[in-house]
């Protein structure tokens, strides 16, 4: 049990890569791995991020890791969670693969003739600059480190790289749309069988499945349900295990994936967003992976918790702003019955800059391809905050939103946009999501200005968004902590308080809204710049997004209550 909150693997023998390394900047980008850790190396206990090391805490640049491992002969691959933000994995001295981008998982594979002690070494980059579209001076931090859990697995004649389950109902009857991506490790061919085990049956899916030497081939299939079957909801978030397996030629099982998958439909129609062809409203917060301990690589009882919080304040829907989570949280949001949006990396992004679009369309597709069978996640979001006022911007966002469907048609799409009457690119939205920061930036009637704009979206089809549903994506005000003032000055909590109460009150009352996310669960920390310069997010007071109705310690602030009593469906 490593990267989820459930065992995935009874046949694949794994081991964890979690626990303490050797650690030390690296000063010359030399480009070269090091034979060895120097003497000045740091333990470091990963998952967890560099900032957390006394006299790390602002350290931008590259970083060495290293441990040795105790490793099994044969076909092997290193799995890594998440890498912040871009990492070179070698063994022994020689460059394995690498990564770009903190949010996603990737993989590292190799063959040992010998079993015994190697030595594993990751180049771990978290600057700025020319090699990162994505990762850039925000509105929240890019931490540097081995941020997410990390596993060695040792590979037979052939392995399930991945798997993609999707429950549809049709006439009241569940069937699985499956796709099982299975590779070969062998030269030479082999012919195997692909098991199911899922609902108290065993299913033969795919015998006779040939595999040329090294071939990586997608089995589909449909899958009926047995009737009776719990379907999974908010209230009810009843899961299933399937577990397919790989039989070599030998007859014995040689390969094994474990998923968690849950019955339910999601869909828009007209201006509603059903969930099992019931409308539902979306209420919650807008999420960073960030805590003042712990940076973004959060234990899970600490996401728990998180979960727990925002349970108590009576929301059922989080966003996972701006980036795809780790997964153990969204396992945690299967079993509670959360809604999630969850969205590809990018948050106000250049689409001129000359990595953007390969970037881009991993951090998308890797998203889709390891998060797909969560039925927690009932949106996918992309692009925060771009450009979407021109032409290109709205094709840009076009071409996004279609990959996300290309990779899953299951879910609706959207994105988040902040021009509002001027945004060219709702065409190609399912659902129109707006981040307005009524009472904050604006000083307007929320109510008003709110229908206002909710009129222009439907008065002509021009708009692109005729008829869609509307998510007040994001809205939010500044509190600090503890700062209390009668006068209700802008950022004490009375001030928050009384921001989200009007915009709460004015948002869940417009017919037509079906979701709204609060900015923010809890206050994090920004980019603060750095050398010479003060980024532009170093004017946040205490370098930090202070939009939270939690601080970043989760010590809620009054606005807390106000929460309470408006957000919670009645
Ligand atoms: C935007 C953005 C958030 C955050 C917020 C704010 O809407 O999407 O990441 O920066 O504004 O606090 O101003």
């Amino acid at each position: 049990m490593n990267f989820r909150t459930f065992i995935q693997h009874e046949i694949r023998r794994t081991g964890s890569l979690d626990g303490i390394w050797q650690a030390w900047p690296e000063l010359s980008d030399s480009g070269a791995c090091p034979s060895g850790a120097p003497a000045s190396a740091v333990p470091l206990v990963t998952p967890g991020v560099w900032e957390a090391q006394p006299g790390w805490e602002r350290y931008r640049g590259l970083m060495w890791y290293e441990r040795n491992i105790d490793l099994p002969a044969g076909s092997l691959r290193m799995v890594f969670a998440g890498v912040s933000h871009s990492a070179r994995v070698y063994l022994d001295g020689e460059l394995l693969g690498e990564h770009d981008d903190a949010y996603t998982p990737f993989a590292v594979e190799t063959y040992l003739s010998t079993a015994g002690s190697h030595r594993l070494t990751l180049r771990i980059d978290n600057r700025f600059g020319q090699h990162a579209s994505l990762h850039v001076e925000n509105d929240y931090y890019t931490y540097g480190g081995i941020t997410r859990p990390a596993e060695w697995q040792a590979l037979s004649d052939a392995f399930l790289v991945r798997s993609k389950i999707i429950p549809r109902s049709v006439s009241g009857r569940w069937t699985l749309d499956l796709e099982a991506v299975v590779r070969s490790t062998r030269d030479v061919e082999q012919v195997l069988t692909l098991n199911l085990e899922a609902f108290g049956q065993n299913l033969e899916l795919k015998a006779d499945l040939r595999l040329k030497p090294n071939e990586q081939r997608s089995v589909h299939a449909t899958i009926d349900v047995p009737e009776g079957a719990d379907e999974w909801s908010a209230e009810a978030p009843n899961l299933h295990t399937a577990t397919l397996s790989l039989i070599g030629e030998n007859q014995r099982p040689i390969d094994d994936l474990v998923e968690r998958i849950g019955l339910r439909t999601v869909r828009v129609e007209g201006d509603r967003l059903l969930l099992n062809e019931q409308p539902i409203s979306l209420r919650g917060f807008n999420r960073h992976e960030d805590h003042p301990q712990f940076g973004c690589a959060l234990p899970v009882s600490a996401m728990a918790y998180d979960l727990a919080l925002m349970r108590d304040c009576g929301a059922n829907a989080v966003r996972t702003s701006h980036y795809p989570n780790d997964q153990r949280f969204l396992d945690l949001c299967d079993e509670l019955g959360m809604l999630v949006w969850e969205e590809s990396h990018a948050r106000s992004v250049s689409f001129d800059h000359p990595t953007y679009r390969v970037q881009i369309d991993r951090s998308t597709t890797e998203m889709v391809q390891a998060h797909a069978n969560h039925p927690s996640v009932v949106i996918w979001g992309c692009l925060n905050e771009c450009e979407t006022r021109t032409q290109a911007g709205a094709d840009e966002h076009g071409r996004v939103l279609n990959l996300l469907r290309e990779l899953d048609d299951s879910r609706p799409v959207t994105y988040a946009s902040m021009y509002h009457e001027q945004d060219l690119a709702y065409g190609h939205t399912d659902i129109v999501s707006w981040n307005r920061y009524d009472n904050w930036y604006i000083r307007e009637p929320v109510a008003e200005k709110l229908k206002g704009v909710m009129d222009w979206l439907h008065a002509d089809p021009a708009t692109g968004g005729q008829g869609k549903p509307v998510i007040l994506s994001e809205f939010g005000a500044g509190a600090i902590y503890g700062y209390r003032k009668a006068t209700c000055d802008r950022w004490t909590e009375e001030y928050q308080a009384e921001a989200l109460a009007e915009c709460l009150d004015a948002y869940l009352d417009q017919s037509g809204v079906i979701g709204a996310f609060i900015w923010q669960f809890c206050d994090v920390r920004v980019t603060e710049g750095g050398g010479t310069q003060h980024g532009p997010w170093s004017t946040r007071p205490r370098t930090m997004n202070n939009k939270g109705v939690f601080d970043e310690y989760r010590r809620p602030k009054l606005s807390k209550q106000t929460v309470i009593e408006k957000m919670r469906i009645k």
